[in-house]
């Protein structure tokens, strides 16, 4: 089957058994890869209800027809699990050298089930797989592990690994590969440990079926080039994703004081222009000419790689605007192998709740000192306040109580990423109706709204655009899995992906072709929601409540006295779910199923909830 390997590995750790399985060209066809086959194997294999912790749960690693390939921003990986923060379907994306190896060993997917006896490292080389003990390294950050694995095998291998927090199962950990890589925000460093899972590393030497392998060669080889070209003459990567902060705090969506506030004086000392002046160092993913990893000396001088949500979400939201503290602070979420993401929002949850009263204690914004003692205490789940806010920001509130769920920035338990959206109603619902929780990786629909709508407007235009962005960047890139980069930064044309699919696989298709597999994965997603939560319901798809309050409004700057408002966000949720073809609750109904191919998967949600 050109473009695909057509088969999967499976492994069971309590075993220590592996098998390598078939699927049907129907199968790939169907759901592409990445995020489309993890999404499958999780619905089709996993009972509703088992606990994303416990043995019952699955790792998987999924790649694309594209992954690993020499062509632009191709060396990502997907890794997926039930997720420990939501209890839905929950996935990450990261760059990593297991993108070209796990290919070139035979395989489009890896599935790990069961539980290991003791802290173990998978090794797979093409048909071999070793299970060997990694007691050497349990209890050792991300950085000690990967020197190990590398003393051992040499740089050129695949590694994915975690460390103390994916080890003490913090639900938000992370998969740590690349120097400056990490993914999985959802859980997946804590389902691997859960597994005692400390380390995959993959060795591959076999070609890469391909139809039309020469084609591929020339065509990749040249997009090489000409992505480098177009980062050169846009000068995007001197700021890379830095770059968004500036705007963001000018136009009142930067997430300052746990995104109570939306904008600050002293942004600058954290902005892309600070970033690029104090870099040492840049790193990339493989297969990249765009490298995006801007590196910099922390307060210790370790070295550092920061993106705009570290920085906005360590930075501005903890009211620390010193660049090398919040170096420090991300060094240390990247040793613990935890999200810093939502690092940053436990930790502005906690000051925030304290500030309010709804429980006692000394930790306040803009203490970089106590913030890296926080973070080290959650890694290892230490004493009663490390082992709550290992738990996320909702489950914390849930226990605070006093009203406080209210400002836990998170949706579907899912901290937010750093658009502070107290009067962006689009990016609200991008937020809102993102599949796995708060993620921007969904629809970054907030560029759009500020400079081509009105920020007042509730209209479907913006529910329209959503959907146009989800279908690209949560549906095409996360199963073709390659860096949505160059399109998104570089305005690198989406024709391109057709072009490189029919050179993977031969098949010819339109991107119509391709956005009905990303509004079947959507769906998909949905009904895995809906197996979770039979429950299920449209206040689930709502933004974080202190959004709408008046009371939080901005006193000063462009959107003093505005907010959220309920009756018109639920409007404009219903724009979304009238054009997704999702009923009342926001569950695709059974003629949207019907059409997408997934009468089947309809029957098994079926048993557990109902549809319309
Ligand atoms: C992603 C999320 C992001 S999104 C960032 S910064 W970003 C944070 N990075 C973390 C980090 O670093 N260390 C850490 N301990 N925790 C971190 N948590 C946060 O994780 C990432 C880039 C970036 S940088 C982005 S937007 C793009 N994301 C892509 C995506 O999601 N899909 C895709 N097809 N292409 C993408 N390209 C870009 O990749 P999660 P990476 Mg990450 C250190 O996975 O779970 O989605 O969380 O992968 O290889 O580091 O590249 O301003
Ligand atoms: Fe990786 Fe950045 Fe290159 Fe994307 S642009 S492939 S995230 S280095």
């Amino acid at each position: 089957m050109n473009g695909w390997t057509g088969q999967i590995l499976r492994v069971n750790l309590t075993a220590k058994t592996f098998k390598k399985e078939s699927f049907s060209e129907e199968f790939a066809r169907k759901w592409v890869g990445g995020r489309g086959f993890a999404a499958k194997i999780l619905f089709d294999e996993l009972k509703p209800g088992i606990d994303p912790l416990g043995p019952d749960n699955k790792f998987i690693v999924a790649l694309g027809p594209i992954a690993g390939i020499p062509a632009p921003n191709t060396g990502k990986a997907v890794v997926a699990g039930k997720s420990p923060m939501t209890g839905g379907y929950g996935d990450g994306n990261l760059g990593t050298r297991v993108a070209e190896q796990l290919r070139k060993a035979g395989y489009d997917a890896l599935i790990v089930e069961g539980k290991a006896e003791r802290p173990t490292m998978l090794y797979i080389e093409d048909d071999k797989v070793e299970f060997l003990p990694a007691d050497a390294v349990w209890g050792q950050g991300t950085y000690a592990t990967n020197d190990w694995i590398y003393a051992k095998y040499g740089k050129g291998v695949g590694v994915l690994n975690i460390g103390q927090g994916g080890e003490n199962m913090v639900r938000y950990a992370v998969v740590r590969s690349l120097e400056g890589r990490a993914g999985g925000r959802t859980g997946i460093g804590a389902v691997m440990g859960s597994k005692l899972l400390k380390a995959v590393v993959v060795k591959g030497t076999k070609p890469i079926a391909q139809a039309d392998p020469e084609g591929m060669k020339k065509v990749g080889h040249d997009d090489l080039r000409q992505v480098h070209q177009l980062d050169k003459q846009t000068g995007w990567s001197i700021q890379s994703t830095n770059g968004v902060l500036a705007w963001c705090n000018e136009v009142a969506a930067l997430p300052v004081r746990n995104f109570r506030k939306t904008h600050h004086p002293d942004a600058w000392k954290v902005d892309g222009e600070r970033l690029n002046n104090a870099r040492i160092a840049t790193y990339g993913c493989p297969n990249c000419t765009m490298r995006c990893g801007i590196t910099i000396h922390d307060d210790e001088g370790r070295e550092s790689e920061l993106d705009y949500e570290n920085i906005g979400l360590l930075g501005p939201n903890l009211e620390i605007f010193d660049l090398p503290q919040v170096a420090s602070l991300n060094y240390l979420c990247d040793e613990y192998g935890i999200d810093t993401m939502s690092a940053g929002c436990v930790l502005s949850f906690y000051a925030d709740a304290i500030d309010h009263g709804a429980v006692a204690g000394d930790y306040k914004f803009g203490d970089s000192e106590a913030s890296k003692k926080l973070l080290g205490l959650i890694a290892r789940r230490e004493g009663e306040i490390g082992d709550l806010l290992a738990e996320g920001s909702l489950r914390a509130a849930r226990k605070f109580g006093h009203g406080s769920e209210a400002y836990a920035m998170q949706v579907k338990g899912l901290d937010v990423a750093a658009y502070n959206c107290k009067f962006i109603p689009g990016m609200a619902l991008a937020f809102g109706v993102s599949p796995i929780g708060a993620h921007h990786k969904e629809s970054w629909v907030i560029t759009f709204e500020l400079k081509q709508t009105s920020r007042e407007s509730y209209g479907p235009e913006k529910a329209k655009k959503v959907i146009e962005l989800q279908r690209i960047r949560g549906g095409l890139f996360e199963y073709m899995v390659s860096c949505r980069f160059p399109w998104i930064e570089l305005g690198w044309g989406l024709e391109n992906y057709p072009k490189y699919f029919k050179l993977a696989t031969g098949l010819d298709w339109t991107l119509d072709d391709f956005w009905t597999v990303s509004d079947r994965i959507y769906a998909l997603m949905k009904l895995f929601w809906l197996r979770e939560y039979p429950q299920t319901d449209r206040k689930l798809d709502y933004p974080p409540a202190v959004w709408f309050d008046p009371t939080n409004a901005d006193t000063d700057g462009p959107i003093a006295g505005k907010h959220l408002e309920y009756d018109k966000y639920d409007g404009l949720l219903q724009h979304y779910y009238d054009i997704r073809g999702y009923d009342k609750r926001g569950i695709p109904t059974k003629a949207t199923l019907e059409r997408l191919g997934l009468a089947e998967e309809a029957k098994a949600a079926e048993r557990f909830g109902s549809l319309t």
